[in-house]
């Protein structure tokens, strides 16, 4: 595998395949898995070699700008710290994401808390994203998932207590920006213990024509993990608090006021006559308040909202490891059930509200198999899991301070039958050469399929919520929608050699009945309907409804490098993905452009520097349906460097958009909030020239 030279990925932060993370059980096969490695963090597991020290440029707080450096990676702007991962050009609740393994609904109907958001980077040890396809032992999920691992003062050798920390504190000009926190703690053989705590906080983020209105922000998570290692098996026991303060979404008609959110879970592994026993309960819970007055110029007090979301999920899973049929056998059942509950409200009017996602539960119930094991040239895993899933939603709930429309279509999705249930079945094989002379060849076929979201299938009143595609348009929902199903299928090769690393991808996603918008009638623009009526009303006379279509996704993605004789050595990642219907002639919405990013470093002993360029093409492919604009390329140069003063004490500096260019990113929304320097409606633009300084010490 990778050797000491070869720093993959030119974040520079990276190891991809080259180290494991303190909190990774198991050594992640690089066939399967990326592993990012964030920042600088103790290493426990020996066996495995260092990455050098860390030096990506410190983007901001929201991981997504990490994940969007990978191969196949892209991010989604909906705020500073509402970045969605986008892989191979899907997006939203359609990847498998989860925070330390646990798996959670998101609270926002515009997911301005999409997972990551409660992965701030400051307590990230490590993200592994899962390659091409998520594992079915991870749970279902349309196309690719990943891991934010935190990180954690693990077990350590012998009876005596160690005490250890691992810390960062990051600064950016730009937005006058400090991210701080890390994790402390002490340990034995027999137990670890640790606090977390993370603090965040920016203003406005500036660009060469002023300042990008909305995009302030803040951030604080407190919590604890511990582990005890008994006879019985090991028992984890997490907490955590998430409070998100006021914080700017541009692209939507609100901003977040609160996110207060809580997460708890207790696992437990234990090893009896080589079965492997893994089991967990876990429990999320988000409220959330948004609002479109207090942080951008508010409306007339009739037009003012603040609109409450809540999402509960509770969770488990049990699962048994063992030898079997020449390889190693995992089965196992999961499940989790979800509510969701939403009210609008005008906070001058009392007799103002109204429910859009009334008490909204979601249950899946599921079980799989997963072996890994040789299959004649290959080595393989191969997984089948199938889930059980119920729907139902309560009775919607209309002010007496709203007009007969609203009150007519809720009348109507009151009486409809609002609950249902549906089978989906999940199977994976991916297949991949041993190493032989640095190289190995990869194979995947997958059959995934992917429930509707709730924002789609209960939508009953046309609003501004679409799970965060934020592209102005109104929707409502189809209670009878089915779930999507993926065809996929990709191949590609890893090589390592001492000076050159080289993991190209080509893929193909097919998706039956892709959910997305279509136009509501036929007679788009006459407003013949209650629905067109109301939307109309709400700015948007040409709504759209969920419906399923037939889309196709594909493309080819490589990360590769090369380390010349001497300190000198570069590494690039380049990304191209197609999305398209295949029922009517469009393109899919919000898909990133094309991609090539180049860095040159100077690695030196204990320090290295890196000049980067960053190019992206223009996007035409763009979707009609979704009135989408496309964007022109631009070409974006950073530089950043690293140095390990000693051990366990990294420091981190550099200038992100070293010409102070303005470019539209293609994944940022358009602009909604009214102030700044960025006209309404437009595409908002990327960050200018800044600083960033960044500061980790572990022990
Ligand atoms: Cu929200």
């Amino acid at each position: 595998m990778p050797t000491k030279s070869i720093k993959p990925l030119l974040s520079g932060v990276a190891a991809i395949a080259v180290c494991t993370a303190p909190a990774i059980a198991q050594e992640p096969d690089p066939a399967l898995q990326d592993v990012i490695i964030v920042t600088g963090t103790r290493i426990n597991t020996s066996t495995e070699l260092r990455a050098t020290p860390d030096a990506a440029p410190l983007q901001g707080g929201d991981l997504t700008y990490l994940t969007a450096r990978t191969p196949g990676g892209a991010r989604i702007a909906n705020g500073e710290l509402s970045g969605q991962m986008q892989y191979r050009g899907l997006f939203g609740e359609r990847l498998n994401l989860r925070v330390d393994g646990q798996r959670f609904a998101s609270g926002g109907p515009n997911l301005m808390d999409p997972v990551f958001h409660y992965a701030p980077a400051p307590l990230v040890a490590a993200v592994v994203i899962d390659r091409g396809v998520s594992p079915v032992s991870e749970g279902p999920g349309l196309a690719g998932g990943a891991d934010a691992v935190f990180k954690r003062i693990d077990y350590s050798e012998g009876g005596d207590v160690t005490f250890g920390y691992d810390l960062t504190i990051g600064g950016r000009s730009i937005n006058e920006s400090i991210a701080t926190g890390g994790v402390v703690g002490a340990s034995t053989d027999a137990w670890r213990f640790n606090l977390l705590g993370a603090w965040e906080e920016g203003d406005d983020t500036e660009f060469a024509d002023g300042v990008i209105g909305g995009t302030a922000f803040e951030r604080g998570v407190f919590g604890a993990s511990a582990g005890l290692a008994t006879e019985l098996g090991e028992f984890s026991f997490d907490v955590r608090r998430q409070n998100t303060g006021p914080s700017g979404n541009p692209p939507f008609p609100m901003d977040i006021q609160y996110f207060d959110t809580d997460f708890a879970r207790i696992g437990y592994a234990h090893e009896v006559s080589s079965v492997s026993i893994e089991a967990s309960v876990h429990y999320t819970d988000v409220a959330h308040l948004m609002d479109n007055f207090s942080q951008r110029p508010a409306p007339v007090p009739m037009r003012q909202r603040a609109t409450f979301a809540d999402a509960t999920t509770l969770g488990g899973d049990l699962s048994f490891g063992f030898a079997a049929l020449g390889g190693d056998l995992t089965v196992g059942v999961d499940g989790e059930e979800v509510e969701h509950d939403v009210t609008i409200t005008n906070p001058n009017t009392a007799a103002f509200f109204v429910t859009p996602f009334p008490q909204i539960d979601i249950g899946r119930f599921g079980g799989f198999a997963e072996w890994s094991g040789v299959l004649g040239p290959f080595e393989s895993q191969l997984g089948l899991r199938a889930d059980h899933n119920t729907y139902d939603g309560g009775t919607a709930r209309v002010g007496p301070a709203l007009p007969m429309g609203p009150r007519m279509l809720a009348n109507a999705y009151n009486a409809a039958n609002r609950s249902g249930e549906e089978m989906t079945t999940d199977a994976v094989a991916r297949l991949w050469t041993p190493a032989k002379d640095g190289l190995s060849w990869r194979v995947t076929l997958a059959r995934k399929q992917q429930m509707p979201g709730y924002i789609q299938r209960f939508g009953w009143l046309p609003i501004n919520a679409s799970g965060g595609l934020a592209d102005g348009n109104i929707y409502v929902g189809d209670l009878q929608l089915d779930p999507e199903t993926a065809w996929i299928a990709e191949t590609g090769f890893d090589f390592t050699s001492q000076q050159a690393y080289l993991r190209p991808t080509v893929f193909v996603r097919q998706v039956d009945d892709y959910i997305q918008g279509v136009p509501f009638d036929d007679t788009v623009g006459v407003t013949d309907t209650p629905v067109e009526m109301i939307a109309g009303m709400n700015g948007d006379p040409t709504p759209l409804r969920w419906e399923n279509v037939d889309a196709r996704l594909y493309g080819f993605d490589l990360d590769g490098g090369y380390d010349f004789s001497g300190p000198l050595r570069i590494d690039g990642v380049l990304n191209y993905v197609r999305g398209e219907r295949r029922d009517i002639d469009d393109n899919l919405y919000r898909v990133a452009p094309p991609s090539l990013t180049v860095g040159l470093t100077w690695e030196a002993d204990a320090w290295s520097a890196s000049l980067e360029t960053r190019a992206v093409a223009e996007q035409d492919e763009v979707s009609r349906t979704n009135s989408e604009a496309s964007t022109d390329g631009y070409v974006v140069l950073s530089a950043y460097g690293d140095w390990e003063i000693r051990e366990g004490i990294q420091l981190a500096a550099g200038v992100e958009n070293l010409l102070d260019h303005v470019y539209e990113d293609h994944l940022s929304g358009y602009n909604r909030n009214g102030f700044g320097d960025v006209p309404l409606g437009q595409r908002l633009p990327g960050a200018g020239r800044g600083v960033f300084v960044r500061l980790s010490v572990s022990r």
